[in-house]
């Protein structure tokens, strides 16, 4: 073990400031367990409990308890030492679970980028977390992952091991590396216990650390919040390294509560009904665009659902009409959140009313989360005002890593995090997100919030998903324009203009254009890619 790359991890960290990490610390927030030991816990109360679900095979949770020592132990044999940081790029597949315990046991820091990210973000994100060893699978339908490791190895020198989960080719197996002798470090709980990739729409991906007390609190909340119980079998739908299916509960969460855990690589109805069918599952988590499909798919899918009794929903904002369709088609419960890496989660609770789950994005996860709501000038606005969401608390950060600069802007003196999001805040505590500081349309000089004016398009009949973009207009700057996905016919500028008159809308705010598309572009964890769309429509 070398002390240099232990504590050299720690450059450019910004930890929490002594006073608040004491006072989460005596208020039980942080309980000093470091996230592999969530595993250990589950695995010595109940060993032969399932723990993944698979396909090929059922894995208890004394089964991933010593295989994830066995990968720990190999890790430090190949001279991976804790505190290096390693790029895991794995899809929802059971190696996920196992590699991901595995590092943090070793105190080896995992850095979660998405299956769908390429060599520009991997090569960025490498870089700047100075990783050791990149872990990928072999391939993912027509991508090559191993192609993408040799263009980065040679671009990245800090990496040293490409680790290949099934066939290696020039790289090294997976599970080659497992070993059977070899201590394991003391990890201490304070510590960065892995790096989430920021879901930032402007510039480069950040890196966000997050310590073994935050994170482990993160999934143990939520887990509570959730209800969950040993029972529960959680799929992993949404990419399994985002944070909401690794931790909101997700992931972690089911293994602190001792459920079980399944995933799929594909998250369309079909597939996913089928594992959903399959291995009895209780809780799912997706992005708006999905829950949308499911909630249509139930017409012509026929598996059976019934042991889904929760649906998560976030990532993006969920439209009142798109909310309400969720429960009577797919016949469980739903749970908005909004979530963000950084740290802050607020979720809908299981016993709220309807027409909050319907029309809110939750309240705070804990009592200890600090919320402000402000104007552009960072003045609190009035109670139920619209204003930008600023927040602090024990879980999270305090910085981005390594970005000294754009920390200094994205957080306050006094340490709250600028989340950019538009949110208006009910006596309740719940929070109703209306966009986002930069997602509007500045059309000579007034501005229209695309969130707003979406949730309206969603209304038409017609319309089965709406994106609203600005484009550059020689006389108004910007130019309203709405990309539609629709049934039937493409309702005309004017019809839209006549229908969203109707329902009160401003003149302003009426749409300048309106396109077509099959689909909508989508981010690597499914959202609404704004970006692509401009590019594309502009
Ligand atoms: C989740 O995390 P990220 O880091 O991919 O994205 C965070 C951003 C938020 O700042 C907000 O702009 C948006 O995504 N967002 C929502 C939302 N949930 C996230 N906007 C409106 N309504 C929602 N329900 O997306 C994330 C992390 C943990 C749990 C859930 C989502």
């Amino acid at each position: 073990m070398t002390s240099t790359s232990a504590t050299g991890h720690r450059e450019g960290y910004v930890p929490f400031p002594n006073d608040a990490a004491e006072q989460y610390r005596s208020a039980g927030y942080w309980s000093g367990r470091a996230l592999g030991d969530l595993l250990r816990d589950s695995a010595r109360s109940q060993p032969q409990r399932p723990a993944v679900l698979s396909d090929a095979a059922v894995q208890s949770y004394a089964d991933l308890d010593a295989a994830a020592d066995r990968l720990a132990r190999g890790l430090l044999a190949l001279g991976i030492s804790p505190g290096d940081r390693v790029i895991v790029q794995l899809p929802n597949i059971p190696e996920f679970a196992t590699a991901l315990f595995a590092l943090l046991r070793a105190g080896i820091i995992p850095v979660l980028t998405l299956p769908a990210h390429r060599r520009a973000e991997i090569e960025h994100l490498a870089a700047l977390s100075e990783a050791v060893a990149y872990l990928i699978p072999d391939r993912l339908g027509d991508f090559d992952y191993r192609e993408l490791a040799a263009t980065v190895q040679a671009a990245v020198p800090s990496l040293r091991h490409v680790l290949v989960a099934g066939e290696p080719g020039a790289f090294t197996a997976l599970d080659s590396v497992a070993a059977d002798e070899g201590s394991l470090p003391e990890v201490d709980p304070s510590d960065i216990a892995l790096m989430l990739v920021s879901g930032g729409t402007t510039g480069l991906p950040k890196l966000i650390a997050r310590t073994h007390d935050d994170y482990a609190y993160n999934a143990t909340a939520s887990a509570e919040v959730c209800g969950l119980t040993p029972d529960d079998v959680y799929l992993a739908a949404l990419p399994a390294a985002h944070n909401f299916p690794l931790a909101c509960p997700g992931i972690l969460g089911t293994v602190a509560t001792g459920g079980a855990i399944a995933f799929t690589l594909d998250p369309s109805p079909e597939a996913a009904f089928a594992a959903i069918e399959k291995h009895a599952v209780s809780v799912t988590a997706l992005v708006p665009p999905l829950a949308q499909l499911w909630s249509a798919a139930v017409d012509w899918e026929d598996a059976d659902l019934s042991s889904l009794r929760l649906l998560q929903v976030g990532g993006a904002r969920l439209a009142e009409v798109n909310a309400r369709d969720v429960e009577p088609a797919l016949q469980c419960k739903l749970q908005q959140v909004f979530g963000m890496a950084e740290g802050l989660l607020n979720f809908t609770r299981l016993d709220d009313p309807d027409e909050l789950v319907h029309t809110t994005q939750g309240r705070p996860l804990s009592p200890a989360d600090e919320i402000r709501v402000v104007d552009a000038e960072g003045d609190d606005v009035a109670p139920g005002e619209e204003g930008e969401l600023l927040t602090r608390g024990p879980y999270t950060l305090r910085g981005y890593y390594r970005a000294p600069e754009h920390n200094a802007r994205a957080f306050t003196p006094d340490g709250y995090y600028r989340s950019g999001d538009l949110v208006r805040q009910l006596p309740s505590g719940h929070l109703m997100v209306s966009g986002r500081i930069k997602d509007v349309i500045n059309r000579g000089g007034e501005n229209i919030s695309c969130d707003e004016l979406e949730e309206h398009l969603l209304a038409h009949p017609a319309v089965r998903h709406a994106a609203a973009v600005g484009l550059p207009d020689a006389s108004l700057g910007e130019k309203a324009c709405v990309v539609l996905v629709v049934t039937g016919e493409l309702p005309t500028v004017g019809e839209l203009k006549t229908f969203l008159t109707e329902r009160g809308l401003a003149t302003y705010k009426l749409p300048d254009l309106v396109r077509q598309a099959d689909s909508l572009p989508l981010t690597a964890v499914g959202k609404i890619d704004k970006k692509a769309l401009r590019a594309l429509h502009g």
